[in-house]
């Protein structure tokens, strides 16, 4: 009587971890990071990271923050333009990607400014950075990237 509640009961775990074992595996399918990379500038100071944004869920969402190990502090920056002289505006709201759309972090434009970078970095290494983001009901999710670190010519 006892080995069958015992197997019973086994069985009633391995089906409920498999069920939470089948959507845990569920691949995120909404939101996807295209390209993500590191122009390396010479010179130590801040580095900057671009990558597109592809938000192919129902909801709008926002690029809240960045983090990470490897560097101090990480901003949202967008470069702009006025009279001829280049200026980087802080994005402290982060940037909003409505549903279907994407959004472009390329040279020029939107960027994250990498901030005191706590290791030395070389072309090809990987870094990791978390983005946080909210979705039109206040939920948060973070993914961490694998971002790449490219040349300073490299677009
Ligand atoms: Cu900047």
């Amino acid at each position: 009587m006892m080995k069958k509640i015992l197997a019973i009961v086994l069985l009633l775990v391995l089906l409920v971890s498999g069920w939470f074992w089948s959507v845990s595996m569920q691949p995120d399918t909404t939101l996807r990071i295209d390209h993500p990379r590191i122009r390396l500038l010479p010179g130590g100071g801040p580095l900057a990271g671009y990558f597109t944004i592809i938000n192919a869920g129902d909801h709008d969402l926002r690029l809240l923050t960045a983090s990470s190990d490897a560097f101090a502090r990480i901003m949202i920056h967008k470069s702009v333009r006025h009279a001829g002289q280049s200026s980087m505006a802080e994005q402290a709201d982060g940037v909003a990607i409505a549903a279907g759309a994407r959004l472009e972090f390329a040279p020029g434009g939107l960027h994250l400014m990498l901030m005191q970078a706590k290791q030395t970095m070389s072309i090809g290494d990987e870094v990791l950075i978390s983005l946080e983001f909210s979705d039109s009901q206040d939920a948060t999710r973070s993914i961490a990237v694998p971002f790449t670190v490219v040349p300073v010519q490299a677009q």
